[in-house]
C-alpha cells in the first residue's frame, strides 16, 4: 500500500458525563459533530479504557462520536471494581447511554474485546445498530485464551513470555489464568501490583508486529495495569459470562445481525487474537466483508489497520 489513511486530528469532547448504575460511575463523552451520524467506540481488554486517540478513527465533521470507559477502567469509577461487572452489564450500559443521548441507531466500532462486546450488544439489540466495524476478532473461547495465556503465543514471544511466567511459582504454571487469579484475589497488594504489571506487559509485547517500547511502557503504568489485568482476568475466569463459548458465533446469534452492514478488519499476523477466529466468524457470516491487513499484528494503531479502520468509517459516513 503506497498511501495510508491516518488518524483524524485530535479533538476535544463537546460533552462529558457519567452514567450511574449498580455502584459504578461510567464515563462517557461526545466528540465531533453534534448533528452528525452517531457512532460508538467500544474499547478492548476488557479493562483497557477508551483514551483520547480513539476518537480519531472518525471524521469529526461527519460523525457524532461517543466514547465510553467500561465499568472499572479508564475514567470510570471505582477504578478496578469487579462487582456488578459482566458482559451483560456493559451491554445494558451501552443501550442506556444511547437512550440518554436520544440516539436511535449508531455505528458500533470495536476491536479485540471491543469486537466481542460489539457482537454481544448487536445480538441483544440488533435494532440499535446501523453498521459494525470489527477489528482483531476475539470471542473469548477456551482455545483463544489458551493460545494467548498458556501455549502458542509463547512460542513467538519467548522473551516476553519468560517475564509473564515470573510472578507464578513453577508448580502453578499449568493454569496461568487461574494462578494469576489467585494473586489478584488475594491480600498481598505488592504482589498483586507486580503481577498486574507483568500481565499487562505481556499483552503489550505481543500487540504490535514490531517492537514498540513506548506501548510496553504505557501498559506498565501501575494504575492502568491494575484495572486492565484484574478486569481481563475476571472476565476470562468467568468465560466472558457467556451462556456457552460459541454463543457469539452460533448461527442463531449471527442470524440476528446478518443484515447489518459489517466490516471485519483483521491483521494477518495478529498474535493476541489470531486470524482463525475472524475466519470462523466470516465463514458463518459471508454477508460481512472480511478485510485482511497483510502485514499487520493486533493493534488498531498498526499503519495498515488504521488505514482500513478509517477507510471503513469514511465509507459508512457516506450513508
Ligand atoms: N485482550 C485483547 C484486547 O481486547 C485479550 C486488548 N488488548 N489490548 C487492548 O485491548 C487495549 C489496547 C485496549 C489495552
Amino acid at each position: 500500500m503506497s498511501e495510508h489513511l491516518t488518524l483524524y486530528p485530535n479533538i476535544e469532547p463537546f460533552s462529558q458525563d457519567y452514567l450511574n448504575a449498580d455502584g459504578h460511575e461510567i464515563y462517557y463523552e461526545e466528540c465531533g459533530n453534534p448533528d452528525g451520524k452517531p457512532a460508538i467506540f467500544l474499547h478492548g481488554g476488557p479493562g483497557g479504557g477508551g483514551g483520547t486517540n480513539v476518537r480519531r478513527f472518525f471524521n469529526p465533521e461527519i460523525y457524532r462520536i461517543v466514547v465510553f470507559d467500561q465499568r472499572g477502567c479508564g475514567r470510570s469509577k471505582p477504578h478496578g471494581c469487579l462487582e456488578n461487572n459482566t458482559t451483560w452489564d456493559l451491554v445494558e450500559d451501552i443501550e442506556k447511554i444511547k437512550q440518554i443521548l436520544k440516539i436511535e441507531k449508531w455505528l458500533v466500532f470495536g476491536g479485540s474485546w471491543g469486537s466481542t462486546l460489539s457482537l454481544a450488544y448487536a445480538q441483544r439489540y440488533p435494532n440499535s445498530v446501523s453498521e459494525l466495524v470489527l477489528r482483531g476478532i476475539f470471542m473469548l473461547r477456551k482455545k483463544e485464551l489458551d493460545w494467548f495465556y498458556q501455549y502458542g503465543a509463547s512460542k513467538i514471544f519467548p522473551d516476553a513470555w519468560e517475564k509473564f511466567l515470573e510472578p507464578i511459582d513453577k508448580e502453578n504454571r499449568g493454569d496461568l489464568i487461574g494462578a494469576y487469579h489467585k494473586i489478584f484475589d488475594g491480600d498481598d497488594e505488592q504482589k498483586k501490583l507486580e503481577a498486574a504489571v507483568a500481565w499487562s506487559k505481556w499483552e503489550a509485547s505481543a500487540s504490535t508486529l514490531s517492537y514498540k517500547p513506548e506501548i510496553i511502557n504505557s501498559f506498565s503504568n501501575p494504575k492502568f495495569a491494575l484495572a486492565f489485568a484484574l478486569i481481563e482476568n475476571h472476565y476470562f475466569i468467568n468465560e466472558g459470562f457467556l451462556e456457552n463459548e460459541n454463543q457469539l458465533i452460533s448461527t442463531d446469534s449471527i442470524n440476528k445481525i446478518r443484515h447489518i452492514p459489517t466490516k471485519i478488519i483483521q491483521g494477518r499476523y495478529d498474535i493476541v487474537c489470531p486470524m482463525e477466529t475472524a475466519w470462523e466468524l466470516y465463514r458463518n457470516w459471508p454477508e460481512a466483508e472480511l478485510i485482511i491487513a497483510p502485514s499487520s499484528g493486533h493493534s488498531a494503531f498498526e499503519k495498515e489497520i488504521t488505514h482500513f479502520l478509517v477507510s471503513a468509517t469514511d465509507e459508512y459516513g457516506k450513508y
